[in-house]
């Protein structure tokens, strides 16, 4: 990342709405924030695992949440509960003894592993790991250290674990464990046990819970069920760290070559698993990292979550995290009775098929030379190749890239070979795809661009084209007396979102400022995205480039209701403002300035910076 002065604590009103979302945090989590929680901010310490290697391969794996919540499907006694499926027993206040009662219904007779493998392997995904035990404390396997498992409690009584286990040894597919750590609501000691905890209880008795539950459970876990590729552990919260500790030691114990995540926290972990849901915008500097995320919103299936993701939206997110470096884990939301909901297997399958034409650009790939993506698509690179992935067709059938240090020798689509035209002056290439208009393209059509050698980029500076819009986000910026905070919070079903603002402006010799290359001189419309409360409104800001310049007066922005499930306050909103036509008059490396001339209270927050070709 460019940006140094770069915070990641939530702006103040999303922090607090974050927070009570998650009221199950005690207050020494609310202290240290959701980043503890998560654990994501801790680069890997050990960087050198040598499984990594497959894992930065690999790049796409299957997460699956499944229980007894899926089951329930967001209903309890008749009554529907909104928000992250997996969260029923905590959103719906169900009693301890009545949620463990309710395995006796828990019957999958539908589940079919194998199939369930195999559309992992369809869709593309190397890996499957699924939700051995959630915070609920239902275990989906086998276990001497508990009763409340599959095999005992529920009349299904198989261990569904080892079925996908051998379907994964058979198939071919890396095969994974998530496991609830800390949180675990039906254990009296328990991270946030649900019921009321036996007289006399301490916090330190977490330790009974861990030596007699988590210990053996992970132990059976790497003994029974063939190699495990990763163990996946979760809200380590503020879990003392003497116990990631340990779970490191156990891991490395029993399966050396098992990979963990961050959030067995403690700053422990082969690579960091960055907040849900969190696609960056911009390389983050963290090591080997993935983003988990999901086909809808919750992340176990709940009846009223329909907001499915289309194949192409699952391959364009796939493509943006291979591009900045990352690795994806997709989730699906198995029903009670074992079947994965119909649009998941259809887009799954989609998805999947673009894969099967386009993988070369994405399986083995590097991250973009290019810090960001463009608003065109994205550029995952192999070797002299690089990989333009059009998500949106260049209205006028070019695409302009700058600052390329090496010659293209050869341009064509990766699905069938035909070559595309393309003409370089310089580091300034276009690639005309006017030809191609007209023809069948699959989901994302793909420009492999091969080169004379490695493509290297001199700067990372946005790259204003004269023909797409150019997006200038926050966290792109250099700031000097104000500061880029990032915002996140949950919305309706559980899905997070991560935003980045410039704000607290300290003074009205406080500045952002965002670097361009210009390809193409000449006029640009404008606009920005900020929101404001009241004190900030009526500031007054200065929009420079070069000579030229805009001045704008700031508004209060207003609030949206509280879309999450849990009530909280309202957010602010965003309001995009239109600011007028800049003239940039030299090509090159330009500077866009932002700067308060009269300044209330902190000023507003700024989201984004978009300039449009204006003729
Ligand atoms: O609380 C869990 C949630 O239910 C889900 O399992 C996600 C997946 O990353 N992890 C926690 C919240 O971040």
């Amino acid at each position: 990342m460019k940006t140094s002065t770069i915070s990641w604590k939530s702006c103040a009103t999303a922090f607090a709405l974050l927070l009570s979302s998650y009221p199950l945090l005690n207050a020494a989590d609310k202290e240290k924030g959701m980043e503890e929680m998560w654990g994501e901010d801790t680069v890997a310490i050990n960087a050198g695992h040598p499984s990594l290697k497959w894992f930065v391969e690999d790049k796409y794996a299957m997460f699956i949440h499944w229980g007894l919540y899926s089951d329930m499907g967001g209903i309890w006694n008749g009554k529907t509960y909104y928000g992250i499926g997996e969260w029923i027993m905590h959103m719906a206040e169900i009693p301890v003894d009545d949620y463990k009662a309710y395995a006796s219904q828990f019957n999958p007779q539908k589940f079919d592993a194998k199939a369930m493998v195999q559309l992992a392997k369809a869709a593309g995904m190397k890996t499957i790991v699924i939700t051995s035990k959630h915070h609920d404390g239902f275990a989906l396997f086998d276990s001497a250290a508990s009763d409340f498992t599959v095999t005992k409690a529920t009349p299904y009584k198989r261990d569904l674990m080892k079925q996908l286990a051998d379907a994964c040894a058979e198939e071919g597919i890396r095969f994974g464990f998530y496991y609830s750590q800390n949180q675990d609501w039906t254990e009296p000691y328990g991270g946030n046990y649900k019921g009321e905890r036996p007289a006399g209880y301490t916090p330190e008795d977490f330790d009974i819970y861990f030596n007699e539950k988590v210990v053996p459970q992970v132990t059976e876990l790497l003994t029974n069920y063939g190699d495990i590729a990763v163990i996946w552990f979760d809200t380590p919260g503020s879990m003392p760290k003497k116990y990631s500790a340990k779970l490191v030691e156990l891991v490395t114990d029993l399966q050396p070559d098992c990979l963990i995540n961050s959030r067995i926290g403690g700053g422990y972990g082969d690579y960091v698993s960055l907040g849900d849901m969190h696609i960056p915008p911009v390389r983050p500097d963290v090591g080997v990292w993935e983003t988990v995320d999901t086909t809808n919103d919750s992340w176990s299936y709940a009846w009223y979550d329909q907001n499915w993701k289309s194949p192409k939206l699952i391959c364009e997110r796939l493509v943006q995290v291979v591009a900045r470096g990352g690795s994806y884990m997709l989730n699906v939301g198995p029903k009670g009775d074992g079947t994965i909901p119909a649009p998941v297997v259809e887009a799954l399958t989609a998805s999947g098929e673009w894969l099967a034409e386009n993988g070369e650009a994405i399986y083995g790939a590097s991250a973009s030379p290019f810090d960001q993506g463009f608003s065109w698509g994205d550029i995952t690179t192999k070797g002299n190749e690089l990989y333009l992935h059009v998500f949106d067709w260049p209205v006028e059938g070019i695409l302009r890239l700058a600052d390329l240090r090496a010659n293209v020798t050869g341009a064509s689509l990766l699905h069938d070979s035909s070559t595309v035209a393309y003409q370089q002056k310089g580091t300034v290439l276009e690639v005309n795809l006017e030809s191609q208009v007209g023809r069948e393209m699959p989901l994302i059509p793909v420009v492999k661009l091969t080169f004379d050698g490695p493509v290297q980029v001199s700067n990372q500076a946005t790259q204003i084209d004269g023909i797409t819009t150019a997006t200038l986000l926050a966290e792109m910026s250099t700031v000097e007396d104000c500061a880029i905070e990032e915002s996140r919070w949950m919305e309706k079903f559980g899905e997070w979102k991560h935003d980045y603002y410039v704000e607290e402006w300290n003074s009205e010799d406080a500045k952002a400022v965002w670097e361009l290359n210009v390809l193409a001189a000449g006029e640009y419309l404008v606009s920005i995205e900020y929101s404001a409360g009241n004190d900030a409104a009526d500031s007054e800001w200065v929009l420079s480039c070069g000579d030229e310049s805009i001045t704008f007066v700031s508004f209060e922005s207003g609030f949206d209701s509280n879309k999450s499930f849990q009530p909280g306050p309202p957010r602010q909103r965003n309001f995009v403002a239109t600011l007028g036509v800049l003239d940039i008059t030299k090509v090159g490396v330009n500077h866009l300035e932002l700067a308060p001339r009269k300044l209330m209270g902190r000023g507003f927050g700024v989201k984004r910076i978009t300039l449009t070709p204006y003729r």
